[in-house]
Formats: C-alpha cells, structure tokens, sequence
C-alpha cells in the first residue's frame, strides 16, 4: 500500500483525495496539510489521516511514502524542492512552478538526486480522447498532420483569475498536450486579442493563440473563460488526407423538442474524470511496481513553463515570441512520457 501526504486540500487536492481514498487501488492517503489549518483540520478527521502544520513536516514524516502537492502555483517549488531532497516521489500539480528559472531548479535538484522522483498533473495525456487521437495520428490514417485546431472554454473562473493566467493556468494544458501529440517541440507563440466578452469584466478574454512547432505545424487555441454554457474542450488535427477530432463524450444523445442535445461537462473535474483517475493509478502503481514515475517529467513542466513565458511576453507585446529551451538533461532522455 502506498502511503500519500497530499499538501493543498482545496478543489483539486480533494477531488484527489476523494479518488485515492475510495476509487484506486494501492493506495493510502495518510496525511494532509493545508495552509488554512481548519480546511485541514475538516479534511484529516473526515479520512482519518494525521493533519501536518506545514507542507514540509509532511513530506518528513515517515507515514508518508509519497507527496501529491495541490497548493497555489507559486507554493509548488518549495514543496517540489523539499521532496526531492528528502528523496521521497512527488506528484505536482501544475504547474510544476510559475517561472522556468524555479523549473531549473527543480531539473537541477533531481539530477543531483539522479533518478526520477517529479511528476507533474498533465492529464490530458492521460485522457481516452486524446490518446485515441494520438493513435489515430500514429497510424498515419490521415497523412502527414499540418494544423491543429483547438479550444479551452470554462464556464467561469475565480475573481483573482487575472488576463496571462489564459496562458499560464489554461493554456498551459493545450501547451503540454501540443508536445506529447505531435512528439515535437514549440519554437514560437504569438497572441492575438479578439473583441472583449463583456461577461469577463476587465479580463482580456478570450485570446487566441498560435503555436509554431519544429515540423512546421501551426496549432492555434482559443482560450474562452466566461463561456457560460460549460466546460468545452475542443480539438482537430488537420492531416494531408483527412482530419481526427476529439470526439463526443456523452453515452447517450438526446432529441426532444425541436432540438438535438449533448450534456455539456460543467467543469474540468467532471470532464477529466476518468483521466485522473487512470493517471493516479498509472502512478501509483509505477511506483509501488519500479519505484519511478514514468508520466510528465520535471523536463515536460519545464518546457511547458518556457513555452507559456513566451506566450505572457507575446500577450504583451503583440510579437511572434520565439522559444527557446536549455539542453535536455541526460535524465530524461528523448522519450515523451505517458
Ligand atoms: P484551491 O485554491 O481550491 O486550493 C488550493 C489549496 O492550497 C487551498 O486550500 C489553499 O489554502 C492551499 N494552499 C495555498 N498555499 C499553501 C501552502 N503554502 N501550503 C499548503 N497549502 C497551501 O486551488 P485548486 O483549484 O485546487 O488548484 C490548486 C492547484 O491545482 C493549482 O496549481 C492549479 O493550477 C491546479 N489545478 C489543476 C487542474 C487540472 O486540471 N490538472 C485543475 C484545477 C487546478
Ligand atoms: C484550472 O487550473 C485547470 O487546470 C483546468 O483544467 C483549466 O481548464 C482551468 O482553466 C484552470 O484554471
């Protein structure tokens, strides 16, 4: 049984919790922590897990064999920097940290170590969608791919959500999946800003971005925030001779009344269910089998954090930003993991 101390047990930290504590197997979750002592407090009596004052006492803990981190963003490093010197495996949710500098430091951290102990929470890889169309992709059914199309609509977002989080919180997804998809590197981002949705308030929303990758494949994503009708998540791969999408999610379509409907997911938790479930468990069981995470590395969080840099600095100056990455660490090899 692997023992879990999950650091953050606010939407998503629960939302892990909830599936370690009674969907997955192998697994124990045996310690929390949480900034807001009370939200722990709650969280610990509810599962019977030890409740740590600080993130860094939990990872100490001998009763924690692993760490899953759910804190804010910029609280990712200490606790990613921390697990990785007491040696222990650490599952990050992104981002692995919010600038590619506090990135470096992670990659240079477990190179000293030596081995893989990050992983960070690019679910997508993990979704059955996707993967069914990176096979459809691999087969080369549709020819040489030339374009992908995609769009990332939420209902709504949290009043500090700010006009770069688009890029740095949302996109971040398309960013990582656009590399996994197309085993390919993005050298260049550009962001254009179409007219302002009114139900953003202040916020430029929504953006639209273009990403140019090493094969010449352009990738363009639309971020839409304040969409109101759901949480959509759109994309088409544009081959020489056909073209793959994402396809519906809904088990059943319903006509009535002059209309022909499928449900809309209202959030991501809803719509990448069964996604984290399948990356918790391939985790959970990679190291309770080989003792090493295989999924997104500290590398894949890197590049998605100079990548999603490039993006904020295209945002504000209206330029084709290029990308330019350090060299890859013997660690993590050539492999695209998950
Ligand atoms: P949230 O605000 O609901 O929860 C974060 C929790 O972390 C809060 O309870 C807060 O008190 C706690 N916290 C903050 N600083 C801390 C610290 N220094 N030490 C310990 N606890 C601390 O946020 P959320 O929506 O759950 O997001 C958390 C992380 O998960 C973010 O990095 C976010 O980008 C990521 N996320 C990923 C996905 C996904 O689809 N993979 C979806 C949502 C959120
Ligand atoms: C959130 O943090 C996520 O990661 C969701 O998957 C994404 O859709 C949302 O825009 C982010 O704020």
């Amino acid at each position: 049984m692997l023992q879990v101390g999950v650091i953050g047990t606010g939407m998503i930290g629960q939302d892990h919790i909830r599936r370690m504590t009674s969907v997955l197997a192998g697994v124990r979750v045996t310690a929390v922590a949480d900034v807001d002592p009370a939200v722990a407090f709650r969280t610990g009596e509810r599962i019977g897990a030890t409740v740590f004052a600080t993130g860094e006492e939990l990872i100490a803990s001998s009763g924690v064999d692993a760490v899953v981190v759910c804190s804010w963003g910029p609280t990712h490093e200490q606790y990613v920097l921390a697990a990785i010197a007491a040696g222990k495996p650490v599952f990050c949710e992104k981002p692995l940290a919010t600038t590619q500098e506090a990135c470096l430091r992670i990659l240079e951290a477990e190179a000293a170590h030596g081995s893989r102990l990050v992983q960070v929470g690019y679910m997508r890889r993990y979704d059955a969608s996707y993967r069914a169309l990176k096979s459809v992709l691999g087969t080369g059914q549709i020819g040489a791919p030339l374009m992908m199309h995609c769009a990332h609509r939420n209902a709504s977002v949290p009043g500090f959500y700010e006009k770069e989080m688009a890029i740095t919180d949302t996109a971040v997804h398309e960013i990582d999946m656009v590399r996994w998809m197309f085993d390919d590197e993005i050298t260049a981002v550009r962001v254009l800003t179409p007219r302002r949705s009114s139900l953003g308030g202040d916020l430029q929303d929504p953006l639209m971005l273009l990403f140019e990758l090493s094969s010449g494949v352009l990738v363009d994503v639309e971020t839409s925030v304040n969409i109101r009708y759901g949480y959509d998540i759109r994309g088409e791969i544009v081959g020489e001779e056909g073209t793959a999408a994402l396809g519906s999610l809904s088990p059943v379509h319903v006509r009535r009344a002059g209309l022909s409907a499928d449900p809309v997911p209202a959030d991501w938790r809803e719509r990448f269910l069964a996604a984290y479930d399948v990356e918790f468990q391939e985790w959970i069981d990679a190291l309770r089998s080989g003792g090493r995470p295989v999924g997104p590395s500290a590398w894949d969080g890197y590049a998605a954090a100079v990548v999603s840099d490039a993006g904020v600095l295209a945002l504000r100056s209206g330029e084709r930003v290029p990308v330019v990455l350090a060299e890859r660490p013997k660690l993590y090899g050539m492999e695209v993991a998950a």
